[in-house]
């Protein structure tokens, strides 16, 4: 029998996290309570005091959260993780713990919408300054730092170009300025990708995305190395409250059991349909870090285990004629989100990314034009029929157009 640490990533999918209880049961228990009894005052006392171990109250630990994030720390290769309300949550926890007034935060460009904003409302009101800068190229990295520069954060890849941040090598730069390098991990998961082992410090996700895998949870985790963040963390988060709750921990880890083939079919998928999609005349560019055209196809290889289930591309037409696709699918979904057994489509510049304004997005190559699939685990060959309907429709739209124009 291999040790724990020796399994296939499949196999920790399965088991990680899941202890011995006291029916035997084989799926852990969901202990949806917000409080725990005392065995007395004094045993109440001594929980506070930190004198001994035990559960006290759900906003500070609850063993149905606890199980799924030593499930998600493990997976990641991490020490202990904290299970947030959402990414958001997990994201403002990260900022929270490690920053204060006057410190300088490097940030990639594109990220996901929201988090561009945090950085730029809440966090600069309360003296952080941050610099966006596209982190494909190290060199930027290099000369956004400043002295006074604490964390380097880094979502790769990218919310919604896809553009691809070598981990490794922004570590290393960030670790001679005495900075710590925070990943959004989110479009990867631990199945693709594991961050920590590349030299980042800290890794976070929506768990509302391919880790839960199921649409039907909102929720977020953050992944440290060690006991010193993990007990400086667990602070800001215990006082802060933004914590996930059991139930919807009990759902992220039945989630997580089948995340290897999940991202193992999402991939397949993906691959399948990004390189029909490049061929097809009405495409007029992609983007999926499966693709030799891909900018960054070389650092995608070192850096992860296979490229995942996200694309993104423009059709010939314009912005009229990609609402017009996004109008005219049938198998995919017009939905915000992504990373769920379902196909998803949306338009970032008027969704997920509108709250970043048109010059951020622009400076981070979100062209109004671009549209974001998140493929499912349907059939890719159903996916790829739903996809040449929609784009025919697009096609007969640009055509009328032009006749009536001439
Ligand atoms: N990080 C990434 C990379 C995300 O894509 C999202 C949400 C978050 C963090 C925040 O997570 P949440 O608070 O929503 O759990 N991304 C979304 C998207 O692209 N469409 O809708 C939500």
């Amino acid at each position: 029998m291999k040790h724990d640490e020796d399994l296939d990533f499949s196999s920790k999918c399965v088991h990680s996290g899941i202890e011995e209880n006291e029916f035997g049961a084989v799926v852990p228990p969901i202990y949806q309570t917000s409080t725990f009894k005392f065995k007395s005052a004094d045993h109440g006392a001594s929980l506070f005091a930190g004198k001994e171990k035990g559960y006290i109250y759900t906003r500070l630990a609850n063993p149905t959260i606890e199980a799924m994030e030593n499930a998600i720390a493990e997976l990641e290769g991490g020490y202990k993780a904290l299970g947030c309300a959402s990414g958001m949550a997990a994201i403002h926890t990260v900022f929270a713990s490690m920053l204060s007034a006057g410190d300088h935060v490097v940030c990639s460009a594109a990220v996901y919408g929201p988090t561009t904003t945090l950085l730029n409302t809440i966090m600069k009101k309360f003296g952080v300054g941050t610099t966006f800068t596209d982190t494909t190229d190290v060199g930027n990295v290099l000369n956004a730092m400043k002295p006074n520069t604490k964390v380097v954060y880094v979502e790769t890849p990218g919310n919604p170009t896809l553009c691809i941040s070598d981990i490794e090598e922004i570590s290393k730069i960030a670790h001679e300025h005495n900075a710590k390098v925070v990943v959004d991990n989110t479009f990867m998961s631990p199945a693709l990708q594991t961050p920590l082992a590349l030299g980042a410090d800290v890794v976070l996700h929506s768990l509302t995305k391919f880790l839960n895998g199921h649409a039907d949870v909102v929720g977020g985790i953050v992944v440290v190395k060690d006991e010193e963040t993990y007990t400086q963390f667990r602070k800001v988060l215990n006082q802060t409250g933004g914590v996930i709750d059991p139930f919807n921990s009990f759902l992220v880890h039945r989630g997580l059991k089948t995340l290897a083939i999940r991202m193992e079919k999402h991939t397949e998928n993906a691959q399948k349909i990004a390189e029909w999609l490049e061929k097809h005349p009405m495409v007029k560019s992609i983007r999926y870090p499966g693709l030799k055209s891909h900018p960054n196809y070389e650092v995608g290889l070192r850096q992860h285990k296979a490229p995942g289930g996200m694309i993104t591309f423009e059709v010939e037409g314009g912005i009229e004629a990609g609402k017009v696709l996004i109008g005219s699918v049938k198998l995919c979904q017009l939905a915000v989100s992504l990373g769920g057994v379902e196909s998803l489509i949306e338009h970032p510049a008027s969704m997920t990314h509108f709250s970043m304004g048109k010059d951020a997005r622009l400076a981070a190559g979100i062209t109004d034009g671009l549209v974001r699939i998140s493929v499912g685990i349907e059939s890719a060959d159903d996916l790829i029929s739903d996809l040449d309907q929609a784009l025919a429709k697009v096609k007969e739209v640009i055509r009328h157009l032009e006749k009536t124009e001439a």
